[in-house]
């Protein structure tokens, strides 16, 4: 077991596309489990390989309040996406900012899971947001530059600084 570390957006690794998994092994079971056990330690609904700065297309969700409903989706594609919904997100990459993003409201998703079985699955409500996020952190995508180029310049600035004085701290 052990923790992962998280990359902290204006990252320019976050902005690395990843690539699809061509074996679902041990070594991807064991990513998998680290990053359910960082996803949880932080505490977060969901982790794309991306932010661990692993490039490859593997997500984690749980949006239980248990900690006991992982979801695991490798080389995922949405295959249908139906109607728009707002919602307040936030990310892992992205400490202490939260601001509202417009995605579709309903997403049908096919992956494999960590024993490398397709599957199909169909979400909406917060499950929907989470795929979506998780799905364009894969492509270097962080939902900050879904925002007006103001909040962006604003939230830039203020991670710098923050990552600045945790460099300092140490
Ligand atoms: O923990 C997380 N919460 C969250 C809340 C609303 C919309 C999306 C998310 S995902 C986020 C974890 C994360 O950064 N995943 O990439
Ligand atoms: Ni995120």
């Amino acid at each position: 077991m052990a923790l992962l570390q998280i990359l902290h957006y204006p990252d320019p690794r976050l902005h690395q596309v990843a690539a699809p998994v061509t074996r679902v092994d041990d070594k991807i079971r064991k990513l998998i489990k680290d990053m359910a056990e960082t996803m949880y330690a932080a505490p977060g609904i969901g982790l794309a390989a991306t932010q661990v700065n692993v490039h490859q297309r593997v997500l984690v969700i749980d949006i239980s309040e248990t900690h006991d409903q992982l979801q695991v989706f490798i080389n995922p594609e949405i295959i249908r996406a139906e109607g728009e919904e707002e919602c307040e997100e936030g990310c892992l990459s992205v400490p202490g900012i939260y601001e509202k993003v417009t995605r579709a409201a309903k997403v049908t998703v096919k992956a494999l899971d960590e024993q490398g079985r397709e599957r199909i699955l169909e979400a909406d409500g917060l499950m929907a947001v989470c795929i979506q996020h998780e799905m364009d952190h894969l492509v270097g995508r962080v939902f900050v530059e879904k925002l007006s180029r103001l909040k962006q310049q604003r939230i830039t600035a203020k991670l710098t600084k923050l990552t600045k004085q945790q460099r300092q701290a140490l």
